[in-house]
């Protein structure tokens, strides 16, 4: 502004010096919330939100060392930033189906689950529960895969339990 004052009239001094002390109010009015801003961080750490949780699986039922019969209807929950859909066929960040393996190894992150067998199960439905029938009597584990619409295994956690058939 001020190479602009000796060649201005009069007028314009006005409308410059009334434009000046808006800034200035501005200025100030900023500084304010600056201040106030500055004193509150002492309270803001405690009220830091959590870390958003993993996205997951856990298995809800039936719980870690259950005694069933031998139908064990497997009921499943997800945790975290993932929805749960019908298997589309092609791989989508953060949305997937859920994956049973039942007494046997599960796959690596990444690795295409194969398709189902009594062993290893495709919820390809979106479905949050799977009924396994006419189990051994004996102990049993199933793991819990989050894997995507192409059927790779998400890099997401996993969930384990052991139970026990009732002879
Ligand atoms: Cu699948």
């Amino acid at each position: 502004m001020k190479p602009q004052i000796d060649r201005t009239t009069s007028l314009t001094l006005l409308a410059v010096a009334a434009l000046t002390i808006t800034a200035c109010e501005k200025k100030a009015a900023t500084n304010d919330s600056a201040a106030a801003a500055a004193n509150a961080p002492a309270a803001a750490p405690a009220a830091a939100a959590p870390a958003p949780a993993a996205a997951g699986v856990t298995i809800v039922s039936p719980k870690d060392g259950d005694s069933t019969g031998a139908d064990v209807t497997v009921v499943l929950s997800k945790e975290g930033p993932v929805s749960i859909e019908k298997a589309s066929g092609t791989k989508a960040e953060g949305v997937g189906h859920y994956h049973l393996f039942l007494d046997t190894a599960s796959v690596a992150d990444g690795t295409v689950i194969p398709p189902t067998t009594k062993h290893m199960v495709h919820i390809g439905t979106g479905d949050s529960t799977y009924t396994f029938k006419g189990l051994t009597p004996g102990q049993h584990e199933i793991v819990a895969v989050i894997g995507y619409g192409d059927h790779s295994a998400m890099a997401a956690k996993r969930d384990t339990v052991k139970f026990v058939v009732k002879k």
